[in-house]
């Protein structure tokens, strides 16, 4: 994704909906706000649903339709900017699509909420929580992490389930969340959006929630997704960490240090093991697309 414009007049090409955010009439820019806030505190999803779901969000064409089923919490009071929206006029998605974006402020650090529907969820099974995510531009560093919880609030969003330290590229990533939930119930995913001031944004598409492959067991000490992995391991380390893959037999192949994410392009499809920092080596398929 390639945008040209300049960024000293930051996002003059996003909707006409930010762009009226962007008004420098004071006046018009605390109706929007307020606006804003009424839709994003009183507006709450009613319809909760059960896997398997995805949405390519391009089903809803406008924004009070796509918050009929999602919502936002935007803390415009404390820092009055940042702010999550959605996109109906297919610029900013997957494949020019709508989708929901941070639109990052110039001026306050980031912390919003995006909340998905309901989901009734069960005890003891394994799910995966699956979209795409890429920066609005490349270069910068996003901040987000993603929970769960049993409300769409931020005081119910108590299961980290990832925290993406950096995210830089416009290109937009895969993701899957392998997760499971400790009683059953109505779970809401929440989106916090951490960008530090001066930022752009962040996107996200094609979510989807699914049963888990039971492959994956990497949930514990540290979080490693993407397993069968497509190309690239994503874990949640924190730190960088020493990383080893070894083959099927026992071969080391990769030796690195790694912060988050292990480019495994060029590997063959098959069986691995991955060793990260010094916990116990783990199976970890990789499967080319
Ligand atoms: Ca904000
Ligand atoms: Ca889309």
């Amino acid at each position: 994704m390639i945008y040209s414009q300049p960024l000293t007049t930051p996002h003059p090409q996003t909707s006409g909906r930010l762009c009226i955010i962007l008004q420098k009439n004071f006046f018009m820019k605390t109706i929007t706000i307020f606006l804003l806030v009424i839709i994003s505190w009183q507006i709450k999803a009613q319809t909760t649903f059960t896997p398997p779901y995805s949405t390519d969000f391009n089903n809803y064409t406008t924004e009070a339709e796509f918050l009929v089923d999602w919502s936002y919490e935007n803390n415009l009071p404390t820092d009055q900017a940042g702010v999550w929206g959605f996109d109906y006029t297919a610029y900013f998605g997957f494949n020019s699509s709508n989708c929901p974006f941070y639109f990052t402020a110039s001026n306050a650090d980031g912390d919003d909420w995006l909340f998905s529907p309901g989901f009734n969820l069960t005890q003891g099974t394994s799910y995966n929580l699956t979209f795409l995510l890429a920066g609005a531009f490349d270069g910068y560093t996003e901040k987000m992490k993603v929970f769960a919880g049993t409300a769409d609030t931020s005081s119910a969003m108590t299961q980290q389930l990832y925290d993406f330290s950096a995210i830089s590229s416009a290109v937009f990533d895969s993701v899957s969340l392998s997760f499971s939930v400790p009683a059953t119930g109505v779970y809401y995913f929440g989106f916090q959006a951490l960008s530090a001031a001066g930022n752009f944004g962040i996107l996200i598409d094609n979510f989807s929630i699914d049963y888990g492959t039971g492959i994956s067991s990497f949930q514990k000490s540290t979080t490693c997704f993407s397993n069968p992995c497509n190309g690239n391991l994503l874990f949640s380390s924190g730190s960088p960490k020493e990383i080893t893959l070894y083959s099927s037999s026992g071969q080391m192949i990769i030796h690195t240090i790694a912060d988050d994410q292990l480019i495994l392009s060029g590997i063959s499809d098959g069986l691995y093991f991955v060793r990260i920092g010094t916990e116990p080596a783990k199976p970890l398929i990789i499967q080319n697309p």
